[in-house]
């Protein structure tokens, strides 16, 4: 059985929680604690999501992780063959996970410094990446198909984050995009049963 640091309220775990239902992969991850130092550990960079193969093998990164559970199973195909979709399907991700860093940017500011050492224009910095990832989303309507993609799947985890730590200031004037993502939970049932917490 592979192992998962697990954590409700990581963007990026949930990124490959959703990869592990889309991919039908449940009965061979099962949740390690999140700060589970035999796996955690030994991710140089202390990061989670890690993910412990059967052979001991430590796989870490978001990205990395869903990419290599997408070639155990052949179907939904998550990261496109061919290389035009591909390349959409990751830069729509990176833009994802860049909103998604930058939000977290913001949260720490407010946690792990004292309120007299904050800097305001270093948060504004990081906010105006967020607000400028959701406006351009929702000027470019996204459309999934027959089944959603892991560049799909990293934007809804996106805003699902920024529902989460932001009291989801980002739907005020993003009708199309919260229509999307209505879209997105009612194809993905997983979602809705991956809605973050402390
Ligand atoms: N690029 C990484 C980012 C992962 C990440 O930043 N995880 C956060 C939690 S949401 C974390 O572990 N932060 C702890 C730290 O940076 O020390 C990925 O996609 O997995």
């Amino acid at each position: 059985m592979m192992k998962l640091t697990a954590s409700k309220a990581s963007p990026f775990v949930r990124k490959v929680v959703l990869t592990i239902a889309l991919k039908g992969l449940q009965d061979q991850v099962e949740p390690a604690d999140d700060d589970d130092r035999v796996i955690r550990g030994q991710n140089p960079l202390h990061k989670i999501p890690t993910l412990l193969l059967n052979d001991g093998t430590i796989v870490q990164d978001s990205h990395v992780i869903c990419e290599y559970l997408d070639a155990l199973n052949p179907q939904p195909r998550l990261f496109p063959e061919d290389v035009k979709q591909r390349v959409r399907a990751l830069t729509l991700a990176s833009l994802g996970d860049g909103i998604m860093e930058a939000a977290l940017m913001v949260m720490f500011e407010s946690r792990f410094r004292p309120a007299d050492k904050w800097v305001q224009t270093w948060v504004d910095r990081q906010q105006k990446k967020v607000d400028d990832g959701v406006h351009w989303l929702e000027n470019n309507i996204l459309t999934i198909n027959a089944t959603p993609d892991y560049g799909h799947l990293t934007i809804a985890c996106a805003l699902g984050y920024l529902d989460f730590r932001q009291k989801g200031a980002w739907r005020k004037g993003h009708p199309k995009l919260i229509a999307w993502l209505d879209d997105f939970a009612r194809r993905v049932p997983a979602f809705g049963e991956t809605i973050p917490a402390d």
